[in-house]
């Protein structure tokens, strides 16, 4: 398992193939991740947005704008669609999100024409660092998917699974969350998908993980929730994986673990053909800069356990 983010990036390696694009990158947040990627070493940038404004904030921030291409659009669906074209002829290897629109900016990323889509489903990961668990914690999808189906959910969990295998997890624990830990059919439809998904994984049709669910977020995260609840699972109280119902309550878990819980995050797009950048326009450089980080370690596909 991967205790925190400071055992993660330390696997990064200095290079300069990897160069990130950014659609409106006139944020300060987003300029400084960029420039702590440059300053160690990780990666370079393109900058697409308002030039006026980027000049302003690397100004008012002390960031040396020489060290970046900078191209000059104000619209924001142009410059998404700009960002994203340039990865896809291969002049950035990564996409990161700026100071626009989540949905404009995936409607980017999925046009059929000049999009990044693959064969697979798309999917967020969210990724936590927080003070009161024990290692990293994954979930998803808080950002993308809005009201997944059991088919969704399934791609969702394998999107995650795979991710957390490409860093060198060889068995991640995953909690299929509902509100409950026993099937409520009638009243709490995520429960019955939750066991499904698990029954799925015990029967190896999803691979490479062990997956429990239905569980409530205190049993998958809380030995001693399953201690009182009498609950034997061998996810519950140690999950790498969190997969929640549907975006409100993804959302929700996401800004409770940041604002009260103080955790740091980062978070990427799963499985377009490049790899993405998404995070909340609130989040922290930090939390930008470990996105960069965890984007780039996921699709390089090196293990860092
Ligand atoms: N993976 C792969 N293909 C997809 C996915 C996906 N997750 N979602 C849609 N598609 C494909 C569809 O099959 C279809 O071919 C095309 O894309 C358009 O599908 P629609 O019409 O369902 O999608 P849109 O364009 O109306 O909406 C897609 C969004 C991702 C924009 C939408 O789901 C959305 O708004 N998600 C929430 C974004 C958001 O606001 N997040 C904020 C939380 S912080």
């Amino acid at each position: 398992m991967l205790k925190n983010f400071k055992q993660l990036v330390q696997h990064l390696s200095k290079s300069k193939k990897n160069r990130v694009v950014v659609a409106m990158a006139q944020d300060a947040d987003v300029l400084n991740a960029l420039n702590t990627a440059l300053t160690a070493g990780i990666a370079d940038a393109i900058l697409v947005g308002a030039k006026k404004k980027i000049v302003k904030i690397a100004a008012d921030n002390r960031i040396n704008l020489k060290n970046y291409e900078l191209i000059d659009i104000d619209d924001e669906i142009s410059a998404i669609r700009e960002a994203v074209k340039i990865v896809k002829r291969g002049d950035a290897q990564v996409l990161m999100k700026g100071i626009c629109s989540t949905a404009n900016f995936l409607k980017g990323i999925l046009d059929k024409e000049n999009g990044l889509r693959s064969a697979q489903v798309l999917s967020h990961l969210a990724v936590f660092e927080s003070p009161n668990y024990h290692k990293l914690l994954f979930m998803s999808d808080a950002a993308m998917n809005t009201q997944p189906d059991l088919k969704d959910k399934i791609s969702i969990t394998e999107n995650a699974i795979n991710a957390a295998l490409s860093l060198g997890y060889k068995k991640p624990k995953v909690a299929i969350l509902s509100a409950v830990e026993k099937v409520n059919f009638e009243h709490i439809p995520s429960s019955a998908d939750a066991a499904i998904i698990a029954k799925m994984g015990a029967r190896g049709q999803i691979k490479n993980a062990i997956i429990d669910g239905p569980l409530a977020l205190d049993n998958a995260l809380s030995p001693k929730a399953n201690e009182v609840k009498g609950l034997v699972s061998e996810v519950g109280g140690d999950a790498d994986i969190c997969i929640v119902p549907n975006i409100e309550s993804g959302n929700i878990f996401y800004k409770a673990l940041t604002i009260l819980g103080k955790a740091a995050v980062a978070g990427v797009i799963l499985g377009a053909s490049a790899p993405v950048v998404l995070t909340s326009r609130a989040d922290s450089d930090n939390s930008k800069y470990l996105s960069i980080a965890t984007a780039l370690l996921i699709s390089s596909g090196k293990h860092v356990l």
